[in-house]
């Protein structure tokens, strides 16, 4: 079974279109499929209008932190919450299509991978719309992050794992880029990046900042120092069985 992680901030506006090409894919699509939002306390609607369409589609449920939550921490929540042994993350935003989720399901079924990334940066892939001040950023994000993962698309917001994957994991709800915190972390070698074009949101603004950069910057600056104190001394992490990962543990308050 596929969980799709999906964190919310203000996004009331996406959550019909998405919840909606979210419900085709479930329906035309034989891998069972549920979705868990991590809403960040939104307070423009987002948390009533996905709670009902959640429930009336039958497609999963809204979770929040106790407290207003960061993007990862986000995601990490969102990740401890999770029933399926394949994990989905993506933005709520509308630049990730649901359509391609069986494709980066298949590429870890079919192809006995680990993690399959959904990439704007192999043949095929791209970003429509972006100005070339955003462009650059993004590549020289992955740029940085080349030495310490051989994947084109590092910084990707969207990607399937296989939960089992995160076993033993120390993650950092501090961190910015989840997908590279696991790459790094679990010296993630077998992935497969499926090409798609990232196209820019429609409604509501996006989260990323100066803030968010020097974020960045800071995660990566931890993960070469992680790195260099724990070389990768094997290719593959994949655990069987045990605590699935580590997260600072919060209580929980559900809607929906
Ligand atoms: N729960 C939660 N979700 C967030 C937060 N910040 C952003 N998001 C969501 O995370 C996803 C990525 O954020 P977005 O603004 O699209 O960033 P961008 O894609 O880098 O421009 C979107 O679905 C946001 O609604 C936050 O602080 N908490
Ligand atoms: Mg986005």
């Amino acid at each position: 079974m596929l969980t799709v992680v999906i964190p919310t901030y203000q996004e009331r506006d996406n959550i019909e279109p998405l919840l909606k090409r979210l419900k085709a894919v479930k329906d035309s699509w034989s891998e069972p499929l549920d979705v868990v939002m991590v809403d960040g306390h939104s307070d423009d609607g987002t948390v009533a209008v996905a709670s009902a369409m959640l429930a009336a589609l039958s497609l999963g449920r809204l979770i929040q932190p106790p407290r207003r939550d960061d993007l990862a921490h986000a995601v990490l929540y969102g990740i401890h919450h999770a029933t399926g042994d394949l994990i989905g993350v993506m933005d709520a935003d509308l630049s990730h299509p649901p359509e391609l989720l069986p494709a980066l399901v298949s590429a870890i079924r079919k192809q006995d991978r680990d993690m399959a990334i959904a990439s704007r940066y192999v043949a095929a892939g791209g970003v429509n719309q972006w100005p070339w001040r955003r462009r650059l950023l993004s590549q020289l994000g992955n740029v940085m992050a080349w030495p310490l993962v051989r994947v084109a698309d590092a910084t990707s917001g969207y990607f399937v794992c296989r939960k089992d994957l995160l076993a033993g994991l120390t993650l950092e709800s501090r961190g910015f880029k989840i997908l590279l915190e696991i790459l790094v972390k679990g010296c993630v070698h077998d992935v497969a990046e499926v090409p798609y074009q990232f196209t820019d949101r429609v409604h509501g603004r996006s989260k990323l900042g100066i803030r968010v950069l020097a974020r960045y910057l800071h995660q990566l600056m931890r993960l070469y120092v992680y790195r260099w104190r724990s070389p990768c001394r094997h290719l593959v992490t994949r655990a069987s069985s045990g605590v699935p990962w580590s997260v600072e543990s919060v209580g929980e308050s559900r809607h929906g």
